[in-house]
């Protein structure tokens, strides 16, 4: 994967994607927690399955032993997140964690798996068990896996 032959379009929730250019500027030293909370979030890069522009989205910060699990709860939105369709169309991302974006590969959590990761998941980011309550959607789980 060759992303740095790719466009980058930024998504349309400017708050989100201002959190992007921030958390890029400062190689993640700054706008990397979510909002007043403190808690800390990653940027996962993607790409358009329809697109094939790079997206670049904000997630919380869901880390165990190197992986990632990749929550997409968009606030208990009845819809998946838009990004949500690149990870099934290519489970190739990037995460950047810090001064540098790095190459993951996802599976889709399922079963017990998904259980264990929920789990972290809500220790972590306790407003993801209020989205799933209110919506009929299951929530995405997907866990990412470095690759060289
Ligand atoms: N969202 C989550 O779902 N989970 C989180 O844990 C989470 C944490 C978080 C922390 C900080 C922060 O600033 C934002 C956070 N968000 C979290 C919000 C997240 O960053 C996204 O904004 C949110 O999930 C919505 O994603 P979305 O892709 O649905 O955004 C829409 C509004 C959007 O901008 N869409 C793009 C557009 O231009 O309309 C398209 C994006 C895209 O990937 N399009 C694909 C393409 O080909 O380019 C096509 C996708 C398809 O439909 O097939």
């Amino acid at each position: 994967m060759d992303w740095d032959s790719v466009e980058y379009e930024p998504g349309q929730w400017d708050w989100a994607a201002k959190q992007v250019e921030d958390y890029e500027a400062s190689g993640g030293r700054e706008a990397n927690t979510l909002r007043d909370t403190g808690l800390p979030i990653i940027i996962m890069w993607t790409i358009g399955n329809k697109s094939g522009k790079l997206r670049k989205v904000p997630l919380m910060r869901v880390e165990h032993g190197g992986e990632y699990a990749i929550v997409a709860s968009k606030g208990g939105d009845a819809n998946h997140p838009d990004w949500y369709h690149n990870l099934v169309a290519n489970r190739r991302i990037r995460i950047q964690d810090g001064p540098k974006p790095l190459d993951y590969e996802l599976r889709v959590a399922t079963g017990d798996e998904r259980a264990l990761w929920w789990d972290r998941a809500v220790a972590a980011f306790a407003p993801y068990q209020e989205y799933q309550d209110k919506t009929e959607r299951e929530i995405p789980v997907l866990i990412a896996h470095k690759v060289d």
